[in-house]
């Protein structure tokens, strides 16, 4: 069968370098590959399907060629991929646009946005056949066979004679091993890895791409619907499989790798055998990672050095305590330090911080010894963005219960907390103490870690147009921007009417829904912890 997988973006995270070609005369695009479809394409064309990926970010593939491919090429199956609550609007449209065109064509929706809304997608888009929840491997090769009857088709949700079926969950897949690596030479694109003046990634001009070594995180901070879109699992690839795919991506050109996992740094004895790995076999693609600053991993952060992990970065989030108990981070601001201090004395080169302002409860002195706390680290980079509430998250149900939000009306928006929390502060208050804070940061670091700054921006300046460093380091002074953003508007611009009383009857996510995950990571938090004790047989 012939299979469509396009990855739908929100423009505001790509940018295009006006159109520059690589040197083997792919178009250049900013922003991460879209290793989702790309994991996709990979399977289903061991299967002996065929399958054409269309990344949105790219200029020469806008909707209406792909629209016009679909009229042409007649597939059997469409699948849009996307992440967020801010990219679904764009979904929306091209799966509209795409019904349009073609009244028979099967379409499907997958993603982390999708999976956690799937019933109440699949009831605002009549248009797309099917939503698919979770991890798409072995999915989509079910689909694919059933596509006429798709009812014993695991977590996918569907709908027979205009009634919704969300047919039961599929435990997440432990042997991620099993998968081929994600399909990156079919696109005609190469990616550059630094995103638009925001995440650094790795930042060289190696050909640059991403990978996935594992899934999930077993921790449950309030912000976050990892936890809830894992079930509180947390699995993994063998070191050895994930070592093979750096040598494959070596043979390949490659010279730059960012993982996209959630918390890299949970198992040390597979990272150990991971770096051991790449150093044995002259692997020497620079790679980044994330990770959480209690890890028991530290005493590897030299080895992840030698191993040519250039970026790691941390969720720092707050420089006060008050606020990481508040938002349940379940970490420490000495954890924070250690966590910092350790990865740069391991000769990390860049080492990130990821910070949020607009906590609720959340007061200006507390914004304030962030930026005082994110000045003492030893940080390399650092962003501080303004915290937002997604479905799926316990503060979602927080907000549910204090009557702040609204399920039925509300579950595709995207909301900063200071919009609807009454204990924030004000919008406009916040984003006076960020650029204060900033200011104040930037300062610090000029006159207290001279060398560091200077070495980094010479860094940037070899990386990236001298223009968008210039922008970098003079957003913080620059005017007051009003109002809601683009993605928060257009994130509202959805219709109402009967789809809200619809909706309302199918809210699926309850609190002992919530209950179970937490419980289910407490569990998971302690058979890795169990792991990690036990004396090494194999890392999985
Ligand atoms: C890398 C990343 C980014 C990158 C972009 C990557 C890209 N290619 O565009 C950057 C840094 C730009 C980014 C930005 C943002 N991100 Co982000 N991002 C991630 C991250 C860490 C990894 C995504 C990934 O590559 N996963 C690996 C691939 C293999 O998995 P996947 O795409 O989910 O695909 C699998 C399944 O979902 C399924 N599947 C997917 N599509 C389809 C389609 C079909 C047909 C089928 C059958 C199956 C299927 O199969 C795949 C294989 O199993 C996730 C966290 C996570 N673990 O997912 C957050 C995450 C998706 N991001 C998130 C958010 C909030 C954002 C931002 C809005 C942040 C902000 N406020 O600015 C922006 C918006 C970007 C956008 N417009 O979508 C949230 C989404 C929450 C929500 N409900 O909306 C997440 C979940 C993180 C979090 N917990 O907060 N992000
Ligand atoms: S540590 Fe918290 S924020 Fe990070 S992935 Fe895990 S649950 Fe989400």
């Amino acid at each position: 069968m012939l299979i469509f997988l396009i990855h739908v973006r929100d423009p505001q995270f790509y940018a295009l370098p006006a159109k520059t070609r690589a040197q083997n005369g792919n178009i250049r695009v900013m922003g991460f590959p879209p290793i989702g479809i790309m994991s996709l394409s990979a399977v289903v064309k061991r299967a002996g399907h065929e399958c054409q990926m269309f990344d949105q970010a790219n200029p020469d593939t806008p909707n209406e060629v792909i629209v016009a491919e679909i009229k042409k090429r007649k597939p059997g199956l469409v699948g849009l991929s996307f992440l967020s609550t801010t990219s679904y609007p764009y979904a929306k449209m091209l799966a509209r646009e795409i019904r349009a065109a073609d009244d028979k064509v099967k379409l499907a929706f997958g993603g982390v946005f999708a999976s956690l809304n799937a019933a109440l997608v699949k009831l605002q888009c009549p248009e797309v056949d099917f939503v698919c929840r979770g991890d798409g491997e072995q999915l989509i090769l079910g689909l694919i066979t059933n596509l006429e009857d798709p009812s014993g088709v695991a977590s996918l949700t569907w709908a027979k004679d205009g009634t919704v079926i969300n047919n039961p969950n599929r435990p997440p897949e432990r042997n991620l091993d099993q998968w081929p690596y994600p399909d990156r030479e079919s696109l005609p694109l190469d990616f550059v890895e630094s995103m638009p003046l925001d995440v650094p990634a790795v930042l060289s001009m190696e050909r640059f791409t991403t990978m996935q070594t594992s899934r999930g995180c077993p921790w449950t901070c309030m912000f976050c619907d990892i936890p809830i879109f894992n079930e509180g699992k947390w699995r993994c690839r063998t070191p050895q499989h994930v070592v093979d795919e750096f040598k494959y991506l070596q043979k390949l050109g490659y010279g730059a790798v960012y993982f996209v996992d959630d918390h890299f740094l949970l198992q040390p004895k597979r990272i150990e055998a991971i770096c051991k790995g790449i150093n044995e076999n002259d692997v020497r693609i620079e790679w980044g990672c994330e990770g959480r600053v209690d890890s028991v991993a530290q005493h590897l952060f030299p080895a992840m050095a030698k191993a040519h992990c250039r970026t790691l970065m941390f969720g720092i989030e707050s420089g006060s305590q008050k606020i990481l108990d508040r938002v349940r981070k379940d970490q420490t601001l000495a954890e924070i330090e250690s966590a910092v201090s350790k990865a740069k004395k391991a000769g990390i080169q860049i080492v990130h911080g990821f910070f949020v302002v607009g906590n609720p409860d959340e007061t200006v002195e507390d914004m304030n010894a962030t930026f005082d706390f994110a000045a003492r680290l030893p940080l390399d980079t650092f962003g501080f963005n303004r915290l937002c509430v997604y479905r799926g998250t316990p503060l979602w149900q927080e907000y549910l219960k204090r009557g702040l939000i609204n399920d039925a009306e509300d579950w595709y928006k995207y909301f900063k907390c200071s919009s609807i929390d009454p204990t924030c502060l004000d919008g406009e208050l916040i984003n006076d103490v960020r650029r204060a804070g900033l200011r104040r940061l930037f300062i610090y670091k000029l006159l207290h870690y001279p060398m560091q700054t200077f070495r980094l921006l010479r860094r940037f300046t070899r990386y990236m147009p001298i223009r968008d460093v210039v922008y970098l380091i003079i957003k913080p002074f620059l005017g007051k921007k009003k109002g809601a953003t683009k993605a928060e508007v257009l994130s509202r611009a959805v219709e109402h009417g009967a789809m809200k009383d619809a909706a309302a009857e199918m809210t699926q996510l309850h609190d002992d829904v919530l209950q179970h995950v937490f419980e289910e990571s407490r569990l998971e938090r302690l058979r890795i912890q169990q792991e990690n004790e036990m004396p090494a047989v194999s890392a999985r």
